[in-house]
């Protein structure tokens, strides 16, 4: 019997023409590392060019919204001049590490399609975990309809190990949720350009 939750049947989009930006956090990177390859994977398989995937990390979760809005800012920068500024010249060094960067740049410079921010957040004693997933999901939405680029809700709010593993496609019988996330990114993006 299929499952109950989950997108449902998986829609074919062409992401040939679409410039895709991901941030990711690195706390909880052993979870965050299947999620980021799972979306990069179905980006891939969706026909979006790895040039026009640019990757980008940040230290935790509570710093996603803020680069996601850089991200975006500084692809419309990129845009509009004849600048060699790239996305994270406008991030700042003291807040991402851009050796991080995992591929190679692009060779576009048109805006962001669409924006996917992955973020792994597990319950602990205190309550920072209360704030932060509040506090991030209200800032990844106000970026989303302030800039009116999609942002795809990659934070997973989960209350321990087992339940991150399980949904990073982690041991048997586990689902990636990243891989959602790049499919969702895809559909998002082509639909904007019908939007637009
Ligand atoms: C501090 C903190 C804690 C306790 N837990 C997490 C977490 O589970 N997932 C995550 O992405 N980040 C966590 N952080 C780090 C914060 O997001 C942030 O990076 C720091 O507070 C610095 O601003």
């Amino acid at each position: 019997m299929p499952s109950l939750k989950g997108p449902g049947d998986a829609q074919q989009h062409d992401g040939s023409a679409l410039r895709i930006g991901i941030v990711h956090a690195r706390w909880n990177t052993t979870i965050i590392e299947p999620l980021l390859a799972g979306a990069q994977a179905k980006l891939l398989a969706s026909g979006v060019k790895e040039s026009n995937i640019i990757v980008q990390s940040v230290p935790g979760s509570w710093e996603l919204p803020i680069a996601i809005s850089k991200m975006y800012s500084a692809s419309l920068v990129q845009n509009t001049t004849t600048s060699s500024l790239s996305a994270g010249d406008l991030l700042g060094s003291s807040t991402t590490d851009l050796t991080s960067l995992t591929t190679p740049p692009s060779s576009s410079s048109a805006p962001f399609d669409a924006l996917i921010a992955i973020g792994v957040l597990i319950k602990g004693e205190t309550m920072h975990f209360e704030y932060i997933a509040d506090a991030v999901s209200s800032g990844l939405m106000r970026v989303q309809l302030d800039t009116g680029c999609p942002i795809i809700f990659g934070l997973l709010t989960v209350l321990s190990d087992e339940q991150a593993m399980a949904r990073a496609g982690v041991g048997s019988g586990s689902h990636n949720h990243g891989e959602d996330w790049g499919l969702a990114a895809v559909e998002l993006g082509v639909k904007r350009k019908e939007w637009a």
